[in-house]
């Protein structure tokens, strides 16, 4: 049975407060674990990647066979039907073009003072990008993941992806190859977070990893991080659908259902001012849900975690929305522009009963890789900027250097640092003809 909860009871709040501290995720406690792997790769690098391989992926593996080559990416690919083919190249065209808008322009003016400001974006120059081998291993997620880091302009781009008792997904090296990915290893785990963040013999190093992962890659990922940069540590998936009386009640369970079967962990809520709808979607999801293949891990998620809210209008459905901040908002109701305008917290909001979060997931071109676990508070989905950083630049003339240098002369005085101000002083006593400035 999924949480049902009307603002109109009298205990709401406290109700709404227990359902949103609800804990989701158990990550298992694998830090020592992880450790102990990164170690073993910093030490002995190839050597640790090709036994570890072959203790968790039952795959015998030399160092000159960690990387794919070309003929086997060509081989494993080759079997692609032409209709698969064609939707993974028109979703990454689609995402490609809406990430090319996100590049930031970089910025000069010159103030009043004299001093010529502003900053300038450059790209990392190596990004790796973890895909998780077997069920979870997402073709799309290749394509959110490194066509931004495309786009930004990053020169070399590596993706590891596991591939126990030598499985891959040709998708995923479909996807890949698309997105312009320069070097695939089949190494997965921590280990392969290892070799990305410190470079081996045959990997070298790259500056930032993105990608989902089990626990053990996101352990891994925090351990190596400040070494390189990462993305967003991502939690269970979750919708949040505000829906009202006129939507199909149909569309909107298969939406919740979409979400819930994720993950066991996922969660899928439903806010609506109108009682009756609610009822017929929840009829709907219990109807659907036996019969999808993944029915045991949609059902698991919509039992402990599936969530209906009746409110008193559409504004206190916006309302609950900023305070759960979902990582996925659907707006199924007549006028969605105006109901956006009333919610900020959101990782990606779809609007009106004609945008599935799903086609969102493959192809409209925003990116799917976005903040769980209420984080849309502060944070943002995978984007062109997580790839880029931001130089900022400054030059001054003599006069600026008169206006405005008195006073970093005082602040260095103020906090007991005198090269600061000397270093200050010395040119202002150039500018004033020798005499020294105070
Ligand atoms: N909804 C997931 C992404 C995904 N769905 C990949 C299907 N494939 C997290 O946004
Ligand atoms: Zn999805």
């Amino acid at each position: 049975m999924p949480i049902f909860l009307s603002t109109a009871q009298s205990d709401f709040d406290a109700r709404f407060a227990e359902m949103l501290s609800m804990k989701r995720e158990d990550a298992a406690d694998v830090n020592d674990v992880v450790t102990a792997i990164i170690g073993d790769v910093r030490d002995r690098g190839d050597a640790a990647l090709v036994e570890l391989t072959a203790r968790f992926d039952r795959l015998d593996l030399t160092p000159d066979r960690l990387a794919f080559s070309a003929d086997e990416i060509a081989a494993a690919t080759a079997g692609v039907s032409a209709g698969d083919r064609a939707a993974l190249a028109m979703a990454a065209d689609r995402i490609r073009a809406y990430h090319a808008r996100q590049l930031p322009e970089d910025l000069q003016w010159t103030d009043p003072e004299g001093a010529t400001l502003g900053w300038r974006w450059t790209p990392v120059s190596a990004a790796g990008l973890y895909v998780p081998g077997g069920q979870a291993s997402y073709p799309s997620s290749v394509l959110m993941n490194a066509i931004p880091a495309r786009v930004a302009g990053v020169e070399r781009l590596v993706i590891c992806v596991p591939t126990p008792d030598n499985v891959v997904n040709p998708l995923v090296l479909l996807a890949a190859e698309l997105a312009g990915v320069d070097e695939i290893y089949r190494i997965g785990g921590a280990q392969a977070i290892a070799a990305m963040a410190y470079g081996t013999d045959t990997i070298r190093p790259v500056d930032k990893i993105t990608g989902p992962g089990n626990a053990y890659v996101a352990a891994a990922k925090r351990h190596v991080f400040g070494r390189v940069g990462i993305d967003m540590i991502a939690g269970p998936s979750e919708v949040l659908i505000i829906a009202e009386g006129a939507q199909n009640p149909e569309w909107l369970a298969l939406d919740l259902l979409a979400q819930a079967e994720h993950d066991a962990d996922a969660q899928s809520i439903l806010i609506t001012p109108d009682a009756d709808l609610a009822r017929a979607v929840v009829a709907e999801v219990e109807r659907i849900l036996p019969g999808l293949p993944r029915a045991a891990v949609a059902g698991a998620s919509w039992r402990d975690y599936g969530t209906v809210i009746v409110t008193r209008d559409l504004n206190e459905a916006a309302a609950l929305s900023d305070r759960i901040a979902p990582e996925h908002l659907e707006l199924c109701v007549d006028d969605p522009e105006a109901l956006a305008q009333k919610t900020r917290h959101a990782g990606a909001i779809f609007l009106g009963g004609w945008t599935p979060e799903a086609v969102g997931d493959y192809v409209s071109g925003p990116n799917h890789v976005l903040p769980t676990a209420r984080s849309a508070r502060f944070s943002s989905g995978l984007s062109v900027m997580d790839f880029l950083k931001r130089t900022t630049l400054a030059r001054l003339t003599p006069a600026a250097l008169g206006a405005i240098g008195p006073a970093a002369v005082r602040l260095a005085a103020s906090e007991g640092l005198s090269a600061h101000g000397l270093s200050v002083s010395a040119r202002l006593g150039a500018l004033n003809g020798g005499r020294d400035e105070g």
